[in-house]
């Protein structure tokens, strides 16, 4: 019954797509108005995020890196209850949690998706641990860490 297998399929495809719709609306990256602004010098934000420049090294200059406004490193320190907020610099990049043992695996704890010069994104880590993440564009070429006491 040919019929039949056309009808499935589209029940799959209508599936797949309403599947990747709740997945893109259930981050919380925010656009340009989300405070402190991305392009201006490393503005300590008061108390909670512990933020994390994306696609910036060092020097200021866009590089392929994960770079902690605290550490000068790609690994954040940071207390049980408290926030790392991520902030797009330069790029197309992501903040996504897992690790790169061949390729690089999602993990599922969180995915900012790709985003760009603007893009903020912020996850809050209750649970002392290490928490490995790498960008889904550049791979293991670009990973950092959050520890968690
Ligand atoms: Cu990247």
């Amino acid at each position: 019954m040919p019929g039949m297998t056309g009808r499935w399929h589209l029940r799959a495809l209508l599936l797949l797509a309403v599947v990747a719709g709740a997945v893109a609306c259930g981050n919380t990256m925010t656009g340009p108005s989300a405070t402190p602004t991305p392009t201006g010098s490393p503005t300590p934000t008061p108390s909670v995020f512990h933020n994390v420049y994306v696609g910036r090294n060092a020097s200021g200059s866009p590089d392929i890196v994960f770079l902690d406004s605290t550490s000068g490193t790609s690994t954040s320190t940071i207390r049980a209850g408290e926030a790392v907020q991520w902030i797009w610099a330069n790029g197309s990049h992501s903040t996504t949690s897992g690790t790169c043992p061949l390729g690089c695996i999602s993990d599922g704890q969180w995915n900012s998706g790709v985003g760009g010069s603007g893009t903020y994104f912020q996850h809050t880590f209750p649970v002392a641990g290490t928490f490995p993440y790498f960008c889904s564009v550049h791979g293991p070429m670009m990973q950092g860490k959050v520890i968690v006491q």
